[in-house]
């Protein structure tokens, strides 16, 4: 009885999707080309939206061709862990820093160190000649994805809970400055003077309230995107580093696509970050008038003292005797 009400229903059910034409979609998905994202970034951030660019892009170029699927703040897997999610096959793609990246090519921690890259533009120009191509080679011989194209995550700069004079590094001293959780990050907040405490990007705004933390680096717009300016009572515009990220995807994926739809998610990729970057400077820009009108303290330390101080942290470093030789030059003489 049991078996037969069971079949029963099976069929019901069979019949009623073929009737109404549901089971379409499910089939024609599987035809197409799965494309997981995952990202910390919240939905209201540049390198949020930038996903939808890139998935538009992709229904336009190649209408039925691919199954985009975004997931932000993190839903899919936790920060930092894309790039493991991507080697076991669970992932396909998602926007990779320079701090993970190093882990598996030291010689990218060159970009993890403050006041090495100048502006967004130097960042584009390195990415995009042949210091990005011999890296990006290796982060694919190494890691097993392709790099497809380099969005400017904004310039960080220090933000507190309580408002405090700064000028130098030393003025930082003992300062619980939540930075994310990886040693090559935790070594920049020790460039700066402070004391690094490791947290997910999703803990900050709460750790920021409840005072579990002093502060946290991020680029401005990040600061208003993720409101943490609700939470906190200073800037401290140290502009420490030039951040970048990059959208990859993984090998499997990529290898496996024919020559014209490769092109499609190159395209596709290189939208998303144009979009990304233009908003991004653009904001930046004229973002400080947003804060103080919020009625946050927006002072500029003694830059010159930041500099000389993270950059002597980072060549006295175990992370510069694995820069290959001339590679500092290299990137310094881009124009
Ligand atoms: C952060 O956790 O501070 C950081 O800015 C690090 C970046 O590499 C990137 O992961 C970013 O968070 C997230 O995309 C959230 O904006």
């Amino acid at each position: 009885m049991k078996t037969f009400l069971t079949r029963r229903c099976l069929l019901a059910v069979a019949a009623t999707l073929v009737l109404t034409g549901a089971w379409l979609p499910a089939a024609q998905a599987q035809n197409k080309v799965l494309l997981r994202i995952s990202t910390p970034a919240v939905p209201d951030d540049w390198h949020g939206k930038m996903w939808t660019v890139f998935k538009d892009s992709l229904d336009k170029s190649a209408p039925g061709e691919f199954d985009v699927q975004i997931n932000l703040n993190a839903a899919l897997f936790k920060q930092g862990t894309e790039p493991a999610a991507m080697a076991r096959g669970n992932l396909e793609l998602a926007a990779i820093s320079a701090f993970d990246m190093a882990k598996l090519v030291p010689e990218l921690s060159i970009f993890t160190a403050g006041y090495v890259v100048r502006d967004p533009d130097h960042q584009q120009k390195i990415f995009s000649g042949p210091i990005g191509e011999e890296l990006f080679k290796r982060v694919s011989e190494k890691m097993d994805v392709t790099v497809l194209s380099t969005a400017y995550l904004g310039t960080r700069q220090v933000n507190l809970r309580e408002v405090r004079n700064v000028r130098t590094p030393a003025d930082l001293k003992g300062v619980k400055l939540r930075m994310p959780a990886s040693k090559e990050w935790l070594f920049l907040g020790e460039a700066l003077g402070a004391t690094p405490t490791p947290l997910a990007f999703g803990e900050v705004y709460l750790a920021l309230k409840t005072g579990t933390i002093d502060g946290q680096d991020n680029p401005l717009p990040t600061v208003r995107a993720a409101k943490f300016y609700e939470v906190t009572k200073q800037l401290v515009l140290t502009n420490h580093l030039v951040d970048g990220i990059f959208i990859a995807i993984a090998n499997k994926t990529w290898n496996a696509l024919p020559a014209l739809q490769k092109q499609k998610v190159k395209t596709a990729a290189e939208a998303a970050t144009q979009f990304n970057n233009e908003n991004r400077t653009k904001e930046e820009a004229q973002i400080v008038d947003f804060f103080k009108q919020q009625g946050l303290q927006v002072t500029t330390p003694d830059q010159d003292a930041f500099r000389k101080a993270v950059q002597a942290t980072y060549l006295n470093s175990e992370y510069a005797n694995v820069w290959p030789k001339g590679l500092l030059e290299r990137v310094n003489q881009v124009r």
